[in-house]
């Protein structure tokens, strides 16, 4: 009998930038909207997820860390008209334009589940490992991500095929890895792809009042440039109204790891063809399991607020079944703890539900699944996988005093225009290129 070919999902979590702040500056984003203003505190929010990437690496699994991009973003401010020094640029952009300046200045880039689109070479025809970065055309403020992005995960994987983000034009919306299911009996083995998506742009107005970031066209595009099967490929649209509730993202209310699809019953606008059709695409490799949450035990609301399914769902070394990390917020929803309490009860495929406090991402709809990129690598690509970037105990103790040296206990939105703060983020950055080995022109602004 051949040997099963061997692999794992690593998690690569995005390092929370010293610019984090609440921005309001995501529409349909009702967290988002709702602490627009607040004082959000840099220093906690990127202990809090650093604290989350030990955990799982402490739980046995490959952590990966994608560095912060460098904001405020002064090479899209120069492009803007604004000249001068980088502290000319900032001092002028601020006073003529500073709602420009915000969205430039977004640590959003933290969020790395909407970084790429990843394809693992099980599932791909040419056995490679396959990445998309996301174009994040939606949101002013994090449509500059991708360049970056993609020169991290050239740094992180170098034996990876990463291609360019899509084209800037509506039609080719995408959002990455949040709305992108894996289901596999095997991490090794091929396994079924669902692309969920909230618009079909050629087919007419949008049919939802907040924006629809994924469009089929997207799905479609990424799923023939990555070689996937299209027995084994499925594309499901996600329930307008479910979008208009909020959930800005398909992981907003749906997870899924190996054969386990946990989801609520209002995600899909068609939920019984989703799951026949995921249950065709599966056919002889694996029966998948669903877990459907319905509205009367989890309504649309609280599942929203609660970050129920922004959970991680993941196979911990020596349990058979499942484990929910779900953030603290669910804990405190009587709704969805009741209902955590009594999934791991059962004897379904989620066993075990533990929760975390990432509670400064979590205001700005960031749970634990948005913060991090899972990477399906076998063996060989992860002895590629640059090791500077996996989690280990000294870089973890690294990252803990280089964060407690340089980010600022507070933030508050005026904060963004002061050039003082753009210093000590680039300092900080420069820093950081040394200790996870980027090198001295990982940055724009040290390559000028
Ligand atoms: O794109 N929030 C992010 C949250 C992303 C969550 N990701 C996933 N669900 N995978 C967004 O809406 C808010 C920034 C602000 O308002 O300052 C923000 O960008």
């Amino acid at each position: 009998m051949l040997a099963k070919n061997k692999a794992r999902e690593a998690n690569y979590d995005g390092l929370i930038g010293p610019t984090h702040n609440y921005g309001g500056l995501s529409t349909g984003n009702l967290a988002s909207a709702k602490n627009k203003g607040l004082i959000a505190s840099p220093c906690a929010a990127a202990l809090q997820g650093l604290q989350k990437m030990k955990l799982m690496a402490d739980f046995g699994l490959v952590q990966g860390v994608l560095p912060p991009q460098a904001r405020p973003n002064i090479p899209e401010l120069r492009q803007m008209g604004f000249s001068g020094s980088d502290v000319d640029v900032l001092n002028n952009a601020w006073r003529v334009n500073p709602v420009l300046v915000r969205n430039m200045s977004s640590a959003s880039s933290m969020w790395s589940a909407n970084a790429a689109t990843v394809s693992p070479s099980a599932d791909c025809a040419d056995s490679r490992l396959h990445l998309t970065p996301a174009n994040l055309s939606t949101m002013l403020h994090r449509s500059t991500e991708h360049e970056q992005t993609g020169r991290a995960l050239r740094a992180a994987f170098p034996s990876a095929i990463v291609h360019d983000a899509l084209p800037m034009q509506s039609t080719y919306s995408d959002e990455g890895a949040a709305n992108h299911v894996r289901l596999c009996a095997d991490q090794g083995e091929a396994g079924v792809e669902l692309f969920v998506y909230g618009r079909d742009a050629l087919a007419g107005a949008p049919d939802t009042k907040f924006p629809s970031r994924q469009t089929l066209q997207a799905s479609h595009i990424i799923a023939t440039r990555h070689q996937l099967s299209s027995e084994r490929t499925v594309f499901a649209k996600q329930a307008a109204k479910v979008i208009d509730a909020g959930a800005f993202h398909n992981d907003v209310v749906c997870v899924g790891a190996r054969q386990c699809l946990f989801y609520h019953e209002n995600a899909f606008e068609d939920t019984a063809r989703t799951l026949e059709e995921i249950s065709k695409a599966a056919d002889g490799l694996f029966t998948p399991q669903f877990v459907e949450v319905s509205n009367e035990e989890v309504p649309i609301k609280d599942a929203i607020s609660a970050y129920l399914f922004n959970s991680m769902l993941v196979q911990l070394p020596g349990q058979e079944r499942l484990t929910l990390i779900a953030p603290t917020e669910t804990q405190d929803n009587p709704h969805t703890k009741t209902y955590c309490d009594k999934l791991v009860s059962g004897n379904g495929p989620i066993g075990e539900v533990k929760y975390v406090d990432v509670r400064q991402s979590m205001r700005n709809g960031g749970g634990p699944a948005c913060l991090r990129l899972r990477v399906v690598l076998t063996d060989t690509e992860l002895a590629a996988a640059n090791p500077k970037m996996l989690l280990d105990d000294m870089l973890f103790a690294q990252l803990s005093t280089w964060i407690n040296k340089h980010y600022r206990e507070d933030m508050a939105p005026d904060d963004l225009g002061d050039p003082k703060l753009m210093h000590e983020s680039f300092t900080a950055l420069d820093a950081l290129t040394s200790i996870m080995g980027l090198g001295s022109d990982f940055y724009p602004f040290q390559r000028t």
